[in-house]
């Protein structure tokens, strides 16, 4: 396989896009078309501070390496869940970060160990509030401090590095199920409907998974390969092998999915897609709650903790 543009030995093969490309043209291609995406979804421009929730995978990491790659400010945000499932994974991920970080110094880091901000743990917070796995508390949890440190920090935008695997499957999830509030929200682009929180933006969310690993292998990004224990037979990895089946049918099936979804979308099929409507704000933390007194996040360390201030 010859490199579509110099004839070199290909390194990378896209299918979908009929595209072989050698090391150094991928490595222009890849931040070329994530400038095209964050351009087409108006996701941000040069005037916005950027920060990027980053969790020590290959991803966050990509997502980072490309933002900044492309002269835009960013920060690093890193949540410490306290998440050991026997491979160390909360202590590996940042140690992947700090690695990352060795070689930019300009970069700047915010980290908030959960455990050491609000007494707990995210397993010793679920075990607490009686939850099974620790996704529902952790998901709350991570939305609340990402929407947090944006705000102190003043960054308009919250960056993460889902990738089309991820959002297809999502999809894929949301759709078997018709959960049309939840497929109103899934988009590249959430804007922000209140001050205290920042526009969500998926700059990858068009790159298979292979794509962004790809890329982070090509630039020597050490990455943790672990996924988090948690996340280890969910249904949403279920539907990942689902669609990677379909995927190796017929190439671009996951591409397509995603991409007729947004555009039925935009004629309007699932509704405007607003956050939840947050008519409300938490007496303690300030963030839009729908419901009068605390917002979620408050209310459920306040069950398990309650004297906690605001860290
Ligand atoms: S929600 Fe669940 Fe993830 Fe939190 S506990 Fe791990 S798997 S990290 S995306
Ligand atoms: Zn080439
Ligand atoms: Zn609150």
């Amino acid at each position: 396989m010859k490199c579509r543009k110099c004839g070199r030995r290909a390194v990378v093969n896209m299918r979908h896009h009929r595209l072989a490309l050698c090391k150094e043209h991928y490595l222009e291609w890849f931040p070329a078309t994530t400038q095209r995406i964050i351009q087409t979804y108006k996701m941000f421009g040069p005037q916005d501070r950027i920060l990027v929730a980053v969790s020590g995978g290959k991803d966050s990491l990509a997502l980072w390496d490309v933002l900044d790659h492309l002269g835009y400010y960013t920060e690093g945000l890193y949540i410490g869940l306290g998440i050991d499932g026997g491979v160390r994974y909360s202590e590996q991920s940042r140690e992947k970060i700090e690695k990352f970080l060795e070689t930019r110094p300009h970069l700047k880091l915010h980290v908030v160990e959960v455990k050491e901000t609000y007494g707990l743990s995210i397993p010793e917070l679920a075990r607490k509030r009686r939850r099974g796995r620790p996704c529902s508390v952790c998901g709350l949890t991570r939305r609340h401090i990402m929407n947090h440190v944006a705000y102190e920090g003043d960054c308009t935008v919250l960056a993460t590095g889902h990738n089309l695997d991820d959002e297809a499957a999502v999809l894929f999830q949301n759709t078997l199920r018709w959960q049309t509030g939840y497929l109103a929200r899934q988009a590249p682009v959430l804007p922000s409907i209140h001050p205290r929180l920042a526009r969500k933006v998926k700059p990858f969310c068009r790159f298979y998974e292979r794509e962004t690993a790809a890329y982070a292998l090509l630039r020597g990004i050490d990455y943790i390969y672990d996924e988090c224990p948690y996340a280890v037979g969910n249904t949403v990895n279920f539907y990942k092998e689902v669609l990677n089946k379909l995927e190796a049918e017929s190439p671009g099936t996951k591409l397509s999915f995603y991409l007729s979804f947004l555009r039925a979308k935009k004629e309007g099929l699932f509704g405007p897609g607003q956050e939840e409507l947050g008519l409300y704000e938490c007496e303690r933390c300030g963030q839009p709650t729908s419901v009068p007194g605390l917002c979620a996040f408050c209310r459920q360390w306040e069950a398990v903790t309650p004297s906690l201030e605001e860290a």
